[in-house]
C-alpha cells in the first residue's frame, strides 16, 4: 500500500490493462500514467520512503486488514496531495482465485522474485481535498475508495510470499 504521486492523479482504468502471460490485467507499471510513482510506502512500522516499496513483511496483508499509523510525508508528497495529484494504491490480486500469489500473470515487473499477482494494483483511491487550494495546507485529505478497473480481480489471498 502506497501513496503514488505525479501521474495524472487518477486510478488506472481498464484501458490501461494489457496482456500479462496471455491474460488481460493491470500491472503497477501499466498504471503509472494514471497513479504515478511511489511517493510514500504506507508500512505498518519502519521507514515509509519509496525505498521500502516492496518490504512485503511490513505492509498489511490478507483479504481483510485494518491499519492505523501516523506518519510524516515529505514536502514533495504533501504538495502533490494538496494539488490533487496523489493516489492511494493497495497492491496484490488473486487473479486466478486459487488462494495464493502465483505466476499466472508472470513474474513481477518491479522485482521478479515477487509474482505479478503480488504487486498488481488491487484497489485505488485518489486523495482529494474538499476545500479550495488556498485553504488546503491546514486540511486533512481523505482517500475516496474505488476500484482500479473492471478487469481487475481481487480476492482474499494469503499474505504475499517473502522475497528472500
Ligand atoms: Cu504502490
Amino acid at each position: 500500500m502506497h501513496i503514488h504521486v505525479k501521474g495524472s492523479g487518477e486510478c488506472p482504468t481498464a484501458d490501461d490493462s494489457r496482456l500479462h502471460n496471455g491474460r488481460l490485467a493491470t500491472s503497477t507499471t501499466d498504471g503509472l500514467r494514471a497513479h504515478g510513482a511511489i511517493g510514500t510506502s504506507l508500512t505498518t512500522d519502519g521507514g515509509t520512503s519509496p525505498a521500502g516499496a516492496l518490504a512485503v513483511d511490513r505492509f498489511p496483508a490478507g483479504g481483510t486488514s485494518t491499519s492505523s499509523r501516523t506518519i510524516a510525508v515529505t514536502d514533495d508528497v504533501a504538495r502533490q496531495v494538496r494539488d490533487d495529484n496523489a493516489v492511494v494504491v493497495i497492491h496484490g490480486i488473486d487473479y486466478n482465485e486459487n488462494g495464493e500469489y502465483d505466476s499466472v500473470l508472470d513474474a513481477g515487473e518491479l522485482n521478479p522474485v515477487l509474482p505479478q499477482e503480488a504487486t498488481a494494483p488491487a484497489l485505488c483511491g485518489p486523495l482529494r481535498c474538499p476545500l479550495p487550494a488556498l485553504a488546503r495546507p491546514a486540511v486533512r485529505c481523505t482517500p475516496t475508495a474505488g476500484r482500479t478497473g473492471r478487469d481487475v480481480r481481487t480476492g482474499p489471498g494469503p499474505a504475499p510470499p517473502s522475497p528472500g
